[in-house]
Order: structure tokens, then C-alpha cells, then sequence
């Protein structure tokens, strides 16, 4: 390490608790980073305080930070109608840090990097790391360390925005097996497993479809990069062992493609007889017989696809590459092996009609998902296909920032299609709607958690 050692304030500033609170793994990413690299680092979480001002207090009279890095890995809950945008708490966090110390503050993480200029000049922070943090973090802090001004190098292209910088790495991470794992201990581990029924666990980042409204291949790339399955189970089973971890989320954007891959996994999962269960976003088209047994052998307990309609020219208008066909073959596999899944729906894409929303709630009856989740409107993200259909559309304007969420409706519906899903959704008990408030109750979802039940609440539906 060139440069002093740096004292490291990391804060994970979501505080979203639906559909569960979420365990802050990224910034945990970043703890490890910066202690491998010799900085000390302490760390603040937001998601659980009562009050953020006496905590920040005391937290940076005692840490004396010489950088508060923030990770932000939520812009809004990205429901519609009913929408809960967090920037305004982000910016608030950022004036009571300058009330406080006058420490550089980085940003990063996948709300961050969805969005990183327009962030930038937002919340005004020196720098803010796009994508993923294991290189570029080390790098930001041996510049501060140092005193050395931000220029671009043949590793990290450096950006000038609102007097700060924004670094971005020019190659991302080839090998995942060589980035460490995240340094969960410098969080609430016990709070998130205990509140939120899981802990979370990466074993790949990419992904090479390009669903027109989705952000995932610009937060992780398009291509697909994979850790070893014994290293990503040697991670489990020492959570398992150490701190008894038994329930998972994968957080990858698909965790079965490739197939082989998740059979890897599940495999060792298997022969090591870990005794965990796990849940996971799947995509229909690569299942088969083999891993739907496997999947069951090793633990899985909950499978959400990423299924956003059953209406054929929707799942072409939204550039999703299976068919309706991979949609039953996929959910008859579940029930065949009595996994449980839901089928994760987006409701108003271009080119909606009523005949096709009739059509997707038929293959819902149909396929007899476990749980639907059904979502009334597209986010519009920078970026993605969205934005200029959403221009075309006259939905947003062409200065339109996006900071603040936008919503495409397919003008055929509008309102009419809120009104329709709702109606359904209240006569079908096993339907959730985040943008009508629909089985969302945290009071209700935190009673379950509190009588120890663990996993995906949603399997609980009839
Ligand atoms: C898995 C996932 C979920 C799972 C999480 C399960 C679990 N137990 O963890 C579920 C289904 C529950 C979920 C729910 C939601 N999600 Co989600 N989710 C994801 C997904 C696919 C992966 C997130 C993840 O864990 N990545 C792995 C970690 C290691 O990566 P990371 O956190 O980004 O960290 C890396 C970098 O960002 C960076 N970094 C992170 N922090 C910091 C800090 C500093 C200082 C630095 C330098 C770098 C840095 O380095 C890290 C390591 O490389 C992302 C999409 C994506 N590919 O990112 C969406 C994503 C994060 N989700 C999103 C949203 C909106 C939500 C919900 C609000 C949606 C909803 N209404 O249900 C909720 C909120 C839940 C909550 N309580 O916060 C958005 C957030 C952006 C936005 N549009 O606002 C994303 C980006 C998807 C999108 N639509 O664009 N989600």
C-alpha cells in the first residue's frame, strides 16, 4: 500500500425492510477490500436505527474518519402507483456528514452505478465508484491516501463531474475467485438473518440477455463471469459452521444459466450434506429434470422467475429470450419436485393490451405458481431500451433526469390496468402487488419473522 493507512467509515444506507430487509453484502465487499489493504475500517448501517442524527454523531467522533465511503444500492422501491424514493434521505445523510467531518466521501454501489452522474451531482460527494468496487476502491483510496489528483489510468477511467470524480474500472474482474469474500461480521449478521430470513451470497456476476427495461448488464456487464462452486460453498459452510447460517439467497441476476454452473453447485451443496436451504431469481428456459433435482437435493426452498409476462408479444415487446412454452415446462418441473416458486410479473410494457394481461393472468391459473408478484408499470432506467420508448411514447421528457422515479404505462391501459390487477390480485389470495400495498404489510411480515420463520414469506401463500 502506498500511502498511510486510512481510517474507513463504511455506511450501507438502505433502509428498505420489503419484501424483507436485505443484508448489506456489497458494502461488506468493500469492507474486506479495504482491510486486505491495510486501512482500518469501521462501518455504520442504517437499516435498523430509530434515528440517524445521534448515531452518525457519535459514530464520527468516535472513528474520526479520514473517508466515509456509502454504499447505495437502492434509488426507489420501484413500485407504482405507491413509490418510495430514498434519495432525499441520501442527500440528507451527505449534509449531516458535512455538518460533521470534512472527510472525502465515496460513493458506489448498484443504485450508484445505475445512475452515477446524475447521483454525482445530486448529492455532490468527491468521488463515486461505477460498477464493481473490489479494484477501483483499493485504487480511490491509495489516491486520497497519497494525495494524488484523479487521472485516468490504463486500469480506471476517471470522469470529472460537480467538482468530484467519478471512477469506473476500464476491465471488470476476470477471476471472482481471487476478489475475497465479503466481511459479513462488520455488519448485523444476526439482525438481517434473524429480520430478514436469509442471508445473501454471490456466485456470479453478469448477464448477457437484454430485457429492454433492465439495468442488470450495465451494473454487471453482459458477460457472464463465475466463481468456482467449491469456493462459493466453502463460503456457506463457514457461515455455517461459524455463525450457523443455514438459509441463502443467491443474488445472482440468473442463477441457473449457465446450468451447468448452478448443477456445480448444487452438487457440492449435496455431497457436503450442508443442511442449508436457499432461494433464488431463476429464468425458466434453463431448467431441466437434472437440476430441478438437484435443486431440491441441495436445499431449495423458493424459486422466483423472472417471468415479467405470459403473454407472448409481451415477452417479445420486452426483448425476453424464452418462450410461454419454457414458462409451463419450467413451473411443471417445480411442482414435480414440490419446489416452491413464483413467477415475478411486470404489468403495463410497451405494447400491453387488455387481451394480453388477460393472457399472462391465464397462464398464471394455469401454471399454479406458488406466488405471483405482480408489479404495475416499468421504472424507467438510464440506459435501457425504456427510455427511448418511453420518449416516443411522450412518457418522460427528453431533460428528464430520472433521479426521481418514471413509470411507463402502455397508453392502450394507464390507470385501467392498475385498477384490473388489483381487482384480481384481492379475489386471489396468493398474489402480491407492491404498488397497491398488497400482502406488503411489515407489520404483518415482520410478526412471521419474529415467530422464527425463515425463507421467502411468499411461500406461505395458498
Ligand atoms: C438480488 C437482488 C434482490 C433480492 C435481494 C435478496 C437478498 N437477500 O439479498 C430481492 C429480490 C429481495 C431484491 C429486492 C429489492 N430490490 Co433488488 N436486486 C437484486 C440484484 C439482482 C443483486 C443485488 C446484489 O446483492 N448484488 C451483489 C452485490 C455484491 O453487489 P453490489 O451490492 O452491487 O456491490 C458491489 C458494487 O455495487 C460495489 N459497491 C457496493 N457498495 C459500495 C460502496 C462503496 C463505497 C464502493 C466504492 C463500492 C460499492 O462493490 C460491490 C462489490 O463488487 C440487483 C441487480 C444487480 N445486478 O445489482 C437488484 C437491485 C439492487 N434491486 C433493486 C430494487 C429496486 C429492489 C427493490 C426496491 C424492489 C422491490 N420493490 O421489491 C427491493 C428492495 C429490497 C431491500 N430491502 O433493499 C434495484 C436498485 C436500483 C433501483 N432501481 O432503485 C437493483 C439494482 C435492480 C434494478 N432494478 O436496477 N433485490
Amino acid at each position: 500500500m502506498a500511502g498511510k493507512p486510512l481510517r474507513v467509515l463504511l455506511i450501507s444506507a438502505n433502509t428498505e425492510k420489503l419484501p424483507d430487509p436485505v443484508f448489506p453484502i456489497g458494502a461488506a465487499y468493500m469492507a474486506a477490500v479495504a482491510v486486505n489493504h491495510g486501512h482500518t475500517v469501521e462501518t455504520l448501517d442504517l437499516c435498523f436505527l430509530d434515528a440517524l442524527r445521534p448515531a452518525l454523531d457519535e459514530k464520527i467522533r468516535l472513528t474520526q474518519p479520514d473517508v466515509v465511503g456509502i454504499s447505495l444500492r437502492n434509488l426507489d422501491s420501484s413500485s407504482y402507483p405507491q413509490n418510495t424514493s430514498y434519495i432525499d434521505d441520501y442527500k440528507h445523510l451527505v449534509g449531516a456528514l458535512r455538518e460533521l467531518t470534512g472527510a472525502p466521501i465515496v460513493l458506489g454501489g448498484a443504485g450508484f452505478t445505475v445512475m452515477p452522474t446524475t447521483i454525482m451531482e445530486y448529492l455532490g460527494a468527491e468521488v463515486g465508484v461505477i460498477g464493481e468496487g473490489e479494484m477501483a476502491f483499493p485504487w480511490v483510496l491509495e489516491q486520497l491516501a497519497t494525495g494524488t489528483p484523479f487521472a485516468s489510468t490504463p486500469q480506471f477511467s476517471c470522469q470529472a463531474v460537480n467538482g468530484g470524480v467519478c471512477v469506473s474500472p476500464v476491465t471488470r474482474i476476470k477471476s471472482l475467485d481471487t476478489t475475497g469474500i465479503p466481511m459479513r461480521q462488520r455488519f448485523d449478521m444476526n439482525a438481517y438473518y434473524q429480520r430478514g430470513g436469509a442471508l445473501n451470497i454471490q456466485t456470479k456476476r453478469g448477464c448477457y440477455f437484454e430485457c429492454v427495461f433492465c439495468s442488470y448488464p450495465l451494473i454487471e456487464g453482459s458477460k457472464v463471469r463465475m466463481r468456482t462452486a467449491c469456493g462459493v460453498v466453502d463460503e456457506m459452510q463457514a457461515l455455517r459452521d461459524e455463525f450457523h447460517i443455514r438459509h441463502w439467497f443467491f443474488v445472482d441476476n440468473i442463477f441457473n444459466m449457465p446450468i451447468r454452473h448452478a448443477k456445480d453447485i448444487c452438487e457440492e451443496i449435496v455431497a457436503r450434506r450442508l443442511d442449508v436451504e436457499w432461494s433464488g431469481y431463476l429464468n425458466p428456459k434453463f431448467m431441466d429434470d437434472e437440476l430441478c433435482k438437484l435443486m431440491a437435493a441441495s436445499g431449495c426452498k423458493a424459486i422466483e422467475f423472472g417471468t415479467d409476462s405470459g403473454a407472448p408479444t409481451m415477452i417479445e415487446n420486452l426483448k425476453k429470450e424464452f418462450t410461454v412454452d419454457d414458462l409451463r415446462s419450467a413451473s411443471a418441473l417445480c411442482h414435480k419436485y414440490g419446489l416452491k416458486f413464483c413467477h415475478s410479473l411486470i404489468f403495463g410494457g410497451p405494447g400491453e393490451t387488455r387481451q394480453t394481461v388477460t393472457e399472462t393472468i391465464a397462464l398464471m391459473d394455469e401454471t399454479k405458481p406458488t406466488a405471483v408478484i405482480a408489479f404495475t408499470g416499468i421504472r424507467v432506467l438510464p440506459g435501457t431500451g425504456m427510455v427511448e420508448i418511453a420518449l416516443r411514447d411522450g412518457q418522460i421528457d427528453a431533460d428528464d433526469s430520472l433521479l426521481y422515479p418514471k413509470f411507463y404505462i402502455s397508453p392502450n391501459l394507464a390507470d385501467e390496468l392498475i385498477d384490473q390487477i388489483e381487482a384480481y390480485a384481492r379475489s386471489h389470495s396468493n398474489w402480491i402487488v407492491p404498488g397497491k400495498g398488497i400482502k406488503t404489510n411489515i407489520q404483518v411480515l415482520q410478526k412471521l419473522r419474529e415467530r422464527k420463520i425463515k425463507g421467502q414469506l411468499w411461500r406461505l401463500l395458498h
